[in-house]
């Protein structure tokens, strides 16, 4: 069981700085601790203050002993917090002083269970801090990119700068305040966490969806060997700005090609972003959210072009019809049609 000698006090608004002088009631104290050390019964003594900006300060001398009779010996004995605090009587509101003797209902030592709680704590916290930071640290590149790939390039300028804008207003409401209580804290990591996982299982799902619609798999755009050898001599060249195709003039341009021939497009990226271009299958659908080439669908190569990257595709369709292209980056606005004659 512990005892604790609980003092109390006010100092004087005015008189605060007094109180930390050299010579001051909290040197006094501090000294005080030194030789309550040698005192038989003691274990500890802990000086706290209130936080508040203004007014008196409340001040609460608190001296820990292992039983009863130290403590009783303590206070009939000086010197002692009582006598201290008799010497620095002018700093003091009148009245202010309050002393209590209390007995700890619970002590670490007096609970068995307490003792494996607290080495749980001191083992998980050092591992769980860099855990839930490193967990963070994914969870923001994987759900931001995810994000990212999923808007549109205006959209995620946009939504980078507010998101700068963000950490730097948490960052200067932190800096800006003497302390900020652990609940404000633990509410923005929850905020930001939540609409980070949000934003990016949102964008997945979108992803998916895509998908979904294009489930159809994509017939093959048959090489056509026979048909190869000529193709456009003369060649179509296409440039990929941002965010759009252009053909000789046209935006989103509908290109006249020969059916069984073997075409090739050469392509340009003129804009910033990056592009590529992916023809639908003979379905008419894309089978793939982002083509490679070689695969069946007809896709650029290189299949990302860099900004000023030079490529090309090549693709055949064997019958007539209109089949339309993409920039898997910019599906939305970046699109065009292969006319087949
Ligand atoms: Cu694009």
């Amino acid at each position: 069981m512990e005892y604790i000698q609980t003092v109390l006090i006010q100092i004087r608004a005015t008189m605060t700085d007094e109180a930390s002088r050299p010579q001051g009631l909290l040197a006094a104290l501090d000294e005080h601790r030194s030789f309550l050390e040698q005192h038989p019964g003691f274990q500890d003594m802990r000086v706290t203050r209130s936080i508040n900006a203004e007014g008196n300060v409340l001040l609460v001398i608190e001296t820990h002993w292992s039983d009863d009779h130290s403590l009783v010996e303590y206070e009939t004995r000086e010197p002692n917090v009582m006598s201290i605090i008799n010497r620095h009587q002018e700093i003091i509101v009148a009245d202010s002083l309050q002393v209590l003797d209390m007995e700890a209902l619970r002590t670490a030592a007096g609970r068995p269970a307490d003792a494996a709680a607290e080495a749980t704590e001191r083992l998980a916290l050092p591992l769980l801090i860099p855990l839930g930071i490193l967990a963070f640290s994914l969870l923001v590149i994987y759900g931001l990119s995810r994000i990212y790939l999923e808007v549109s390039n205006e959209v995620a300028t946009g939504l980078a700068a507010g998101i700068a804008l963000g950490i730097l207003f948490v960052a200067w409401y932190i800096a800006s305040r003497p302390s900020v209580p652990g609940w404000q804290i633990a509410s923005i990591a929850v905020l930001a966490t939540a609409l980070l996982a949000g934003g990016a299982i949102f964008a997945v799902v979108e992803d998916d969806e895509g998908e979904a619609l294009e489930e159809t798999p994509a017939a093959t755009a048959s090489p056509d060997d026979g048909a190869a050898a000529d193709g456009a001599p003369g060649g179509l060249a296409v440039s990929m700005g941002d965010n759009f195709f252009e053909f000789e003039g046209e935006t989103g341009p509908t290109i006249a090609v020969a059916a069984g021939e073997e075409t090739t497009i050469d392509l340009t990226n003129d804009g910033l972003a990056i592009h590529n271009m992916h023809i639908a299958g003979t379905d008419n659908e894309f089978g793939v959210n982002i083509c490679k080439s070689g695969e069946e669908e007809p896709c650029s190569d290189p299949d990302l072009f860099q900004s000023g990257d030079t490529g090309s595709i090549t693709f055949s369709f064997d019958e007539p019809g209109a089949f339309i292209f993409r920039c898997d980056f910019h599906p939305a606005e970046m699109t065009g049609t292969i006319e087949v004659q």
